[in-house]
């Protein structure tokens, strides 16, 4: 399987999928911000997705998929032992409706608006608002729980890079603290401290 990835990106999410679930992948970076968009071979990206976006996943057989819910679902679906999704079932239907949450309502509506530069203050007001919204959502659902459901899964790896950005935006934490506990708690998992630490010396690297 060939992840390709942005360093700090959304795609980050797969890549601590793929640490949980001792998946063998191969990391093909892409500069999203060269024009035209390439991979670190210096292949067109717009070949791979027009959309220009990582991540996309390169199966086995050769499959292109895209979309970060989708690409999660099939790495949980492809090593079951690792228990990173439930299978079909209500449970299943839980953990798609937290990707999709992450997704739409904090990933499009909220972060992708806040991490543009080019977006006018406005919209990153009405952003601001949206993610507390969200994020006290988030706060009422975590306290007393460990994860997003029963066991750590592909949403709760999702979630995390969300809660990466915001501190990186320097949101104020202190209304979540639950929020802000299970942020904690997810970055001293190994797969996940191992995914950060990696992506966070690509990032630096390359400011
Ligand atoms: N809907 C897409 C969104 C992916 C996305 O926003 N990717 C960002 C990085 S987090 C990206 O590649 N941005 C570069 C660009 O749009 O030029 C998905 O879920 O996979």
């Amino acid at each position: 399987m060939d992840l390709y990835f942005s360093p700090m990106a959304c795609s980050m999410a797969t890549r601590i999928a793929a640490y949980e679930a001792g998946a063998p992948m191969t990391f093909i970076r892409v500069d999203t911000k060269a024009r035209p968009k390439r991979t670190q071979d210096g292949a067109p990206f717009l070949a791979i997705n027009p959309m220009g976006q990582v991540p996309v996943l390169r199966a086995e057989d050769g499959e292109l998929i895209y979309e970060n819910p989708v690409i999660l679902q099939y790495v949980a679906d492809r090593f079951p032992a690792a228990s990173l999704i439930a299978p079909d079932g209500p449970e299943r239907r839980r953990a798609q409706a937290w990707l999709g949450f992450v997704a739409s309502e904090l990933h499009a509506r909220t972060f992708g608006v806040l991490l543009a530069a080019s977006a006018p203050e406005d919209a990153k007001a009405l952003a601001r608002a949206s993610v507390a919204e969200r994020f006290a959502v988030l706060e009422a659902h975590l306290a007393g729980r460990e994860f997003l459901q029963d066991r750590f899964g592909v949403a709760d790896a999702y979630l995390f890079v969300m809660l990466v950005w915001a501190r990186y935006l320097e949101m104020d934490s202190a209304p979540y603290p639950a929020l802000s506990a299970y942020r904690d708690r997810l970055q001293v998992r190994p797969s996940v401290a191992r995914a950060l630490g990696e992506e966070f010396t690509l990032f630096k690297a390359a400011a």
